[in-house]
């Protein structure tokens, strides 16, 4: 209406569509908006260099394209020519929200290849130890997503679904490069109808809903590993253990079930061992094991249970547990990782080989896993392990970032202060003032999915849209595409960058070469134009049933898996060579850092910094779908009732919540759906520091501020993201004001 977008209205096909989408159209305008390219004043007027303090204080300075382009052009040179490209990062970390052509993270890598390179980060916070043990184990992580047995496959033949992590609902949300009907809820409800005993091991009991009715197993959080491998022992000490699928599919079961039983190293992992550490009952534990031995089973672990310490050692031991019982590639039974959480998991859908924008190739070879930012920005120099392999941090100068928000994903967010005040110049991409953009030197605007054409097409979903163009850009926003083709014709790479083709070329590219790529997989795409015509195409499901690692139990000797056995690797001799203390060659316990086991009187909860519910990580948090879950404008904090009666404090009431590391203001939302002990803070409330420089408390409730900033192990490196230590009290201070959707200053120069 008025070359505006004025609402949202679901998809057609959707049976369960999202209400976290829709409240875009009331943020296209809000003050948040970027609506022209910025420069931090400090920066425009004393040139590049480490900010001292003044990234998130100094006012902005609003500039023109044409001077936007000549300024990060030239500091991408000067950079460049001196320090060498290694000394730019753009790992660009980052969700975004777009289709195939306009995801941002691949138009920076492009952009940046085309300059000859960049220091690139690896894995993802989302999983980042599974990325890394799992291909020891079974060869491939990926691949392993893209073959999940299929939700239909579960409800057909599954008797009993075990989920550590619980199923999440209310995360299944959304899926890489888009979602056109969200199967998760339907896929969960027939299986639930078809008599699939769910239970939930988990220190929330909301992590399965009804109308499944599950068993609720409340498992200390960090503790799961000792509870599977209570359940291995248990299988072994009670003569369970599929021995046939053991000898034909694994191998190292003997180095495994030396550990289990205590011989290696002198402690029996047995279910009484398990009782004192996970807070479930021996004989709770050894009945189900019983229970698994007996039913078709499907061991499923949820993606949280990697980002924490350690978060290696749960993926290891589940898939051990599922290997023990034998039922691996039988339909509907064998493991799974993370029902519930994205649209792929569990998708009746052959992968799709569809196109993607070419990303050329990177010249430089450093890299950090992805979560050692401040470490890489703190000690430029120092040595890093990593997958068997010793690395160094290089000395980065620049950081370049578009679709990514890293003062909401990163951990310690005060010691990320202190990082991201080194380097000389940090250029970033949005479309709206958030914690990272204000904290930025060069701020550049981009368009949202309303105000460009793009294609919907994730290779695990039976939907493609054409995402067309709905409204003109706000403001002087532009396309990633455009903003980075305006810098690389300064730079002389003009017509690498775009071989000649304006966005609508590239669009019309890549579905010619998804045609292409589909019709050798016998599957016919319609063309472009009827694709726009028609808004969407549907990709017919598969007729038969999907039940990942099927051909590999079938016969392993023609189907093999990946690792260096081609079996599943109980024992890594691989990974046991690395040496590293907190990885051995088996699944292992360790004694966490921060957890309840060793839970002080200062630090006396559990804090589990979760997805948030109502929005994708921070996207849309001023949006009206996110503000009405906040109590009192803060985000909310859930809390037992024990817990909350301990501390005098009830629904509505400000809290303070303390770690080692940090403090933030929270709303008490009191619920016995949470355990004793455990506090869970979704992720998502943009940060919103006392002091913008140094930090302080966070008035808004980041769980961020609270969280570690520590690697899993040297094997992964992956983000221990989900939990830790903390206290709660009651906010004794003066009523805050929440200024975290304030945009910056913008002030004249000089
Ligand atoms: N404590 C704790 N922390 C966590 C987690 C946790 O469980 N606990 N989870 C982690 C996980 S799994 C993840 S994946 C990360 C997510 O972390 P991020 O992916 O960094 O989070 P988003 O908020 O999705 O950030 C996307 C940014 O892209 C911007 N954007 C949207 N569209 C476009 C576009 O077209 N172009 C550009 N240039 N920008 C765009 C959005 O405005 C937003 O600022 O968080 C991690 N952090
Ligand atoms: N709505 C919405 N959906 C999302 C996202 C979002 O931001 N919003 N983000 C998406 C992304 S990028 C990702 S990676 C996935 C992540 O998906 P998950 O990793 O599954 O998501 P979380 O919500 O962080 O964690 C799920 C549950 O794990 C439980 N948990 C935490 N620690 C432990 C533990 O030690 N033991 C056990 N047994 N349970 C534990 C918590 O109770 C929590 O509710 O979600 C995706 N889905
Ligand atoms: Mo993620």
């Amino acid at each position: 209406s008025n070359g505006r977008v004025t609402a949202l209205r679901p998809f057609s096909e959707d049976p369960d569509p999202s209400p976290i989408g829709p409240p875009l159209v009331d943020l296209l305008d809000h003050p948040t908006r970027i609506r022209k390219p910025a420069v931090r004043r400090g920066w425009l007027e004393e040139g590049p260099g480490p900010a001292q303090g003044r990234r998130g204080v100094d006012p902005f300075v609003e500039i023109g394209w044409d001077e936007a382009e000549r300024l990060v052009a030239a500091e991408l040179d000067r950079v460049r020519g001196k320090h060498g490209n290694r000394a730019i990062y753009a790992g660009s970390y980052g969700w975004a929200s777009a289709g195939r052509f306009h995801h941002a993270q691949s138009q920076i890598h492009r952009f940046l290849n085309c300059l000859g390179g960049y220091t690139r980060s690896v894995n993802t916070y989302s999983y980042a130890a599974a990325e890394v043990i799992v291909p020891h184990v079974l060869g491939t992580f990926g691949g392993m997503l893209s073959t999940h047995t299929s939700w239909a496959s579960i409800a057909e033949h599954c008797e009993l679904f075990v989920g550590f992590g619980g199923l999440v609902l209310a995360n299944g949300q959304m899926g890489n490069g888009g979602t056109g009907r969200h199967i998760q809820r339907e896929g969960f409800r027939a299986a639930v109808k078809a008599g699939v005993k769910f239970v939930n091991v988990s220190p929330r009991r909301l992590d399965m809903e009804p109308p499944a009715d599950p068993v609720w197993m409340p498992v200390r959080p960090n503790s799961d590993t000792a509870m599977i491998l209570a359940l291995c022992h248990t299988l072994r000490a009670e003569g369970l253990v599929d021995a046939a699928f053991v000898a034909r599919c694994t191998t190292g079961y003997d180095r495994f079930a030396a550990y289990l039983d205590g011989s290696s190293d002198g402690l029996v992992k047995d279910a009484d061992w398990a009782a004192g550490l996970t807070g479930i009952g021996a004989d709770e534990i050894r009945q189900l094991a019983r229970e698994m031995a007996t039913k078709r089973t499907m061991v499923s672990i949820s993606w949280s249970l990697t980002r924490q310490q350690f978060g290696e050692q749960p993926y290891w031991a589940a898939i051990s547990l599922a290997a023990m019982l034998g039922q691996i590639g039988l339909p509907g039974g064998g493991i799974g990782f993370g029902y519930g959480i994205s649209n792929q998991i569990g998708n009746n859908v052959a992968k799709m080989p569809y196109a993607a924008l070419p990303q050329g190739t990177n010249k430089v070879s450093d890299f950090i896993p992805v979560a050692r930012i401040s470490d890489m920005l703190l000690n430029p120099g120092q040595g890093f392990d990593y997958n068997g392999g010793s690395y160094t941090y290089p000395d980065v100068r620049l950081v370049y970032w578009a679709g990514g928000n890293p003062f909401h994903h990163h951990q310690d967010l005060n010691r990320m202060l202190a990082a991201w005040d080194r380097p000389d110049s940090i250029i970033m991409h949005d479309w709206c003032w958030n914690a990272s953009t204000r904290r930025a030197d060069i701020v550049l605007p981009c368009t949202t999915m309303l105000e460009r054409d793009d294609i919907g097409m994730s290779p695990k979903d039976p939907y493609i849209v054409a995402m067309a163009k709905a409204m003109e850009p706000v403001g002087e926003a532009r396309d990633d595409y455009s903003i980075l083709a305006g810098i690389a014709a300064r730079m002389g790479i003009g017509e690498a960058f775009t071989e000649g083709r304006s966005a609508e070329d590239w669009l019309k590219w890549l579905w010619s070469s998804s045609q292409k790529r589909a019709r050798a997989q016998g599957a016919e795409l319609p063309g472009y134009a009827e694709l726009v015509r028609d808004g969407y195409h549907r990709i017919a499901p598969r007729d038969d049933e999907m039940v990942m690692m099927a051909a590999f139990r079938a016969d392993p000797e023609a189907a093999p898996l990946n690792t260096p056995s081609g079996r599943i690797e109980l024992f890594s001799e691989k990974v046991a060579a690395f040496g590293y203390e907190d990885c051995h060659g088996h699944a292992t316990w360790n004694d966490p850092d921060e957890w309840l086991g060793n839970a002080s009187a200062d630090f006396p909860l559990h804090m589990l910094g979760k997805q948030p519910g109502n929005k994708l990580h921070s996207q849309l948090d001023p949006g009206a779908h996110s503000q009405r879950a906040k109590v009192n404008g803060h985000e909310a904090i859930e809390i037992s009732p024990q817990d909350a009666a301990t501390r005098g404090v009830t629904d509505g009431d400000i809290v303070v919540v303390s770690s080692p590391r940090g403090r933030c203001l929270c709303g008490v939302v009191v619920c016995d759906g949470v355990m004793p002990g455990v506090v869970m803070i979704s992720t998502g409330a943009w940060f919103d520091p006392e002091d913008p420089a140094t930090g302080g408390i966070c008035r808004h409730g980041n769980p961020n501020v609270l969280a570690p900033d520590i690697p899993t192990s040297k094997l992964s490196q992956g983000p221990a993201a989900h939990s830790c230590l903390v206290q709660v009290a009651r906010y004794e201070g003066s009523p805050v004001r929440i200024t975290a959707f304030d945009p910056p200053d913008i002030a004249p120069r000089g």
